[in-house]
Formats: structure tokens, C-alpha cells, sequence
């Protein structure tokens, strides 16, 4: 049986919804304080997801609009101030405590300090964003809590390079079988599956129909045991959190049945 020493978290989507109310928001935010007529309703952001990190996905954006700077310096200049702006106004949102931890997120990690299986933050984010929404949420020792925090400013490629996932096995000294990951989007399951670490899914928002291949089990969230897929045994009670047992049962279940494929 697979022996689980490590739990790999997403942040975005996964840990909180930060994106449609604190990323969003503070990008639209950073846009009007330069005086730029750029407006990212949620339809709009949802698209642009696909595109991991905040500079990179304004930059993408930018190169399609016509209000844009025409050389590609000074529209590189552009997106580095509006993504530090964006920064700075996303870490006000959070503080404010607008945005929570998704349920049973808590509990889990919770469960995983007690019983000594260790953790890490593996994300595309700015190490500044995970630093706010954590603050807020786990308290001003929050990093005493992983044993690895791998964010974008640490790797050379994103999501859905598998970069930040290496680097975090790297830190925690365990091979892929002997991880989990927990993600919410197809660019995230993506980096993770790309070295053979299993995924968890906990559909988000943004990603709750979205196509996901290979996952070890694909599920609405930590929060309960219900309408995941494959199903967790009955017996605990449903209206539970997943626990480290049931991450442990797909782990075995994967040997007897194919990873989960869903649309
Ligand atoms: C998160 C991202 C980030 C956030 C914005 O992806 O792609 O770009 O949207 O944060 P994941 P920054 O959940 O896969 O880590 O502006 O700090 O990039
Ligand atoms: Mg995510």
C-alpha cells in the first residue's frame, strides 16, 4: 500500500476562492487607479485563467487590446506596475477578511499536523498573496505550518509546468507515490500528474465543469464525502470533512481501478 508522507496544497481556488472576489477585483481595481477603461467582468477572468500568473495574464490581455502601449517594452512596464498595484490591493482584500478558507481545508491540515504527515504550498501565486491569505487564516507562524512553500517567484515556468510540484518534492525529500496533491484546475492537476503525483480535485468556481484526466478522485470539496468520485466507503458519516483516511482509500483504490477521468 502506498504510504502517504505529504500533502501538496494549491492556493488559489483550492485553499480559499480567491480569484472571481480577491484577484479579479483587485486586478479591476489596479486598472482604474492607472486611469485604463480595462474592466474584467467574471466571465471574462474565467477565460482568462488559462493563462497562470498575474502579470503574464495581464500581459496576455493587453496584447489583444487596442488601448494598449505599442512597443512590447513598454507594455512589459505596464503589466509589472499593474500586477504590483494588483498585489498590494489583493492583500487588502484579503486582511479585510472578505475572502475565507474553503471548508474543511482547516480540518484537514488540521488532521495533518496532528498525525505528522507533512505539508507544502505548491503555487503559481506570488509568494506576497499566500503570505496575506495565510496571515489571516493559520496566524503570523503560518509558514511553521509546511514544510515546503514553493510560489511563483521560485520557478522559471508555470503551472501547467510541473516546475513548482519538483521543487516541492525536491524540498520534502519524497517521491511522487508517496505525495498527494490537491488542486482545483486542469493547469494545476496537469503540473501535478505530469510527474506522477496523484490529485485530488476540489472543484472551485471557476473550473466546476471543467475537464480533468488522471485524477486519483475528483469531488466538490473538502467538506464533505459526498458526490465524489470515486465514491468514498459509506459507514463515517457523510456530512464529514475528507479526511486522511479517505485520501489514504483512493490511494489503494488506484491500484485496483483506473484514475478518474471527468467532464
Ligand atoms: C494561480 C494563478 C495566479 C493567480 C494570481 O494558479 O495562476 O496567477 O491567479 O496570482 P494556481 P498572481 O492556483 O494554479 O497556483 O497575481 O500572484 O500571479
Ligand atoms: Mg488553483
Amino acid at each position: 500500500m502506498p504510504m502517504l508522507k505529504a500533502l501538496l496544497w494549491d492556493v488559489d481556488g483550492t485553499l480559499a476562492e480567491t480569484e472571481r472576489d480577491g484577484h479579479r477585483v483587485a486586478f479591476n481595481a489596479a486598472f482604474e487607479a492607472r486611469g485604463l477603461p480595462w474592466h474584467w467582468d467574471e466571465a471574462h477572468y474565467g477565460s482568462l485563467l488559462r493563462i497562470t500568473g498575474g502579470r503574464e495574464r495581464i500581459l496576455y490581455d493587453m496584447n489583444r487590446r487596442e488601448a494598449s502601449p505599442t512597443s512590447a517594452g513598454d507594455r512589459e512596464a505596464l503589466a509589472r506596475a499593474l500586477h504590483e498595484r494588483k498585489n498590494e490591493l489583493y492583500g487588502e482584500v484579503v486582511r479585510s477578511g472578505a475572502i475565507p478558507l474553503r471548508e474543511g481545508v482547516a480540518t484537514l491540515m488540521q488532521e495533518c499536523r496532528a498525525r505528522n504527515v507533512r505539508m507544502a504550498i505548491a503555487t503559481t501565486t506570488s509568494r506576497a498573496n499566500v503570505d496575506a491569505l495565510l496571515r489571516v487564516h493559520l496566524g503570523d507562524r503560518w509558514s511553521e505550518w509546511f514544510a515546503a512553500v514553493v510560489c511563483g517567484e521560485d520557478v522559471q515556468r508555470k503551472k501547467p509546468d510541473p516546475e513548482v510540484y519538483l521543487r516541492a518534492l525536491e524540498v520534502l525529500d519524497v517521491q511522487s507515490y508517496e505525495a498527494v496533491a490537491i488542486e482545483d484546475s486542469p493547469n494545476g492537476a496537469a503540473a501535478a500528474l505530469a510527474l506522477d503525483i496523484p490529485v485530488l480535485v476540489t472543484r472551485s468556481a471557476y473550473f466546476a465543469d471543467s475537464a480533468v484526466q488522471g485524477a486519483l478522485a475528483v469531488g466538490p470539496g473538502l467538506d464533505r464525502r459526498n458526490d465524489w468520485r470515486p465514491a468514498l466507503p459509506q459507514g463515517a458519516a457523510n456530512d464529514e470533512s475528507v479526511s486522511l483516511e479517505d485520501v489514504e482509500y483512493w490511494l489503494q483504490a488506484v491500484d485496483a481501478e483506473a484514475p478518474v477521468s471527468a467532464t
